[in-house]
């Protein structure tokens, strides 16, 4: 994605039903296609000479007709988004309005613009870096309030910030290693030696925080995977119509229904937590090879998600085939995947205290106490559907920890990770005790990671990976 200096267009604003959208313009002819497009309500072209006021305009189409009258802002490069010329024309919203002024725009010169492109200008003439150019689109995704407070705290610069830092104490570690190097007969000084290597553990600590807070910005940008398992017809489809709200999944009293998972996402509680419910195909022997592969899948998807929910009939025995949905919860708890046990069909239980039973049975291969939290539910009648949502709060809450994402720098996105994890190694691929030149060229392996992840060493193709996923307009 090259950047021309040409003068690009786009819609900024969803299309459909809306007071006001906006076209956005910019490149270096925006102020004279605005001018032109537009009339001014005393006549002539609109007077955009002061930057950041609005103005008043009438735009007209080729032949002279009036498409709307709207409202001009302009900014003037470098003060602008992008660092360039840039017009934000404000007209009625809907569909066809905005279409047609931006059809006036592209007629006279303007080209309408990829996805990203104003934000990637905006990186490219320094306005951001790479990580805060990546924020911009979180913050647009956003859909609960953590993850808004992570991209938020990205764009303004407080990973950047700590990434900036970390490359300026190893740049400087790497000029006292590249002072000596000119001396290969003397020893690196003590005191030297030591403030390197004080710089370099320094700086793997703080790298290896960023690691240790990316789960916790994961599940907050992405939402947490919460896997329904269970011998089959215990109702796991059934319960995932229930948490949604809506039929989501197919239900029947065929054993073997679910073959494939399904992921659906939902909001939790009052913060709107972003889940992602995910329904498995029943575990059980002697299955065909279509539905084997289904338990393959659910086995793989147990080990890897955040919480694990083990569905369990209630109104029945506790039977053989629950063990297996009971194991894999038993090897995701000691794997530190926090676990509920749902207690379904609790409709059929007819009397409250007649689960007594079954619980006794679950008390001889569940760990006692309240380590795995039981809930008595039923997909059916709705029971026991709000204990359920605020068991999976809680489970998240003890992913979360108890550390505020308010004022730390958080790595969140997997080029974040990868990053991260290749600058560690850089770092670690010396020690102290190492001839300079290892040493040296250890730092700058890391360095070269940190800057590329601020963006400042980075190929075309890395920069059109981040910015294709944006939104036109943005
Ligand atoms: N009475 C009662 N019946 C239920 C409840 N939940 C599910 N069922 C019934 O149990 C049967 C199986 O439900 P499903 O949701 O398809 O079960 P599943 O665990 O997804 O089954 P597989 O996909 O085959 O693994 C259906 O007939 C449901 O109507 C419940 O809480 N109470
Ligand atoms: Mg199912």
């Amino acid at each position: 994605m090259a950047y021309v200096e040409d003068t690009i267009a786009a819609i900024a604003t969803a299309a459909g039903p809306g007071a006001v959208a906006i076209i956005r313009m910019s490149g270096p002819s925006a102020f004279d296609l605005a001018k032109r497009l537009c009339t001014a309500p005393g006549g002539g072209s609109p007077d955009l000479s002061e930057s950041h006021r609005a103005r008043l305009g009438r735009v007209r189409d080729a032949s002279g007709r009036v498409v709307d009258d709207v409202l001009l802002l302009p900014m003037r490069g470098p003060r602008s988004y992008t660092g360039e010329d840039v017009v934000e024309i404000q007209c009625h919203g809907g569909t066809l309005v905005p279409r047609l002024i931006l059809g006036c725009l592209l007629g006279a010169g303007a080209r309408e613009a990829r996805p990203g492109e104003f934000t990637l200008r905006a990186f490219l003439n320094g306005r951001m870096d790479l990580c805060q150019a990546e924020a911009v689109a979180d913050v647009v995704a956003a859909s609960s309030e953590p993850a808004l407070e992570i991209a938020r705290g990205q764009l303004e610069g407080r990973l950047s910030r700590e990434l900036g830092e970390l490359r300026d104490v190893l740049l400087d570690a790497r000029a006292l290693v590249e002072a000596h190097l000119d001396f290969p007969e003397d020893d690196l000084p003590a005191e030297a030696a030591g403030e390197i290597a004080g710089a370099v553990e320094g700086a793997a600590a703080r790298m290896r925080d960023l690691l240790g807070g990316f789960e916790r910005a994961r599940l907050a940008r992405d939402g947490a995977r919460v896997v329904l398992v269970g011998k089959p017809n215990v109702g796991k489809s059934s319960l995932l119509n229930s948490l949604l709200g809506r039929d989501r999944a197919l239900v029947s009293a065929e054993p073997g229904t679910t073959r494939d998972y399904l992921e659906e996402p939902m909001a939790l509680g009052a913060r709107g937590l972003r889940v992602l419910l995910v329904d498995t195909a029943g575990l059980r022997e002697g299955s065909g090879a279509i539905e084997r592969a289904g338990i393959e899948r659910t086995l793989e998807l147990a080990a890897s998600g955040d919480v694990v929910v083990a569905v369990l009939d209630s109104s029945g025995p506790l039977g053989v085939e629950d063990v297996a949905a009971l194991d894999t919860i038993r090897g995701a708890a000691r794997a530190g995947t926090p676990c509920i046990v749902a207690m379904n069909k609790a409709d059929l239980s007819a009397q409250p205290g007649s689960a007594g039973g079954f619980e006794r049975a679950l008390d001889g291969v569940l760990p006692p106490g309240g380590e795995v939290p039981r809930v008595p539910v039923s997909a059916r009648t709705g029971l026991g559907v709000p204990e359920l949502c605020s068991a999976i709060e809680g489970a998240l809450a003890a992913l979360d920890g108890r550390e505020s994402i308010e004022s730390r720098p958080l790595a969140s996105r997997e080029r974040h990770r990868a990053a991260l994890r290749r600058a560690l190694e850089a770092l670690s691929g010396s020690s102290p005790d190492d001839d300079l030149e290892i040493v040296a060229q250890s730092l700058q392996g890391c360095v070269f990671e940190l800057e590329g992840l601020l963006g400042e060493a980075t190929s075309e193709e890395i920069l059109d990976r981040v910015f294709e996923k944006f939104c036109i307009g943005k």
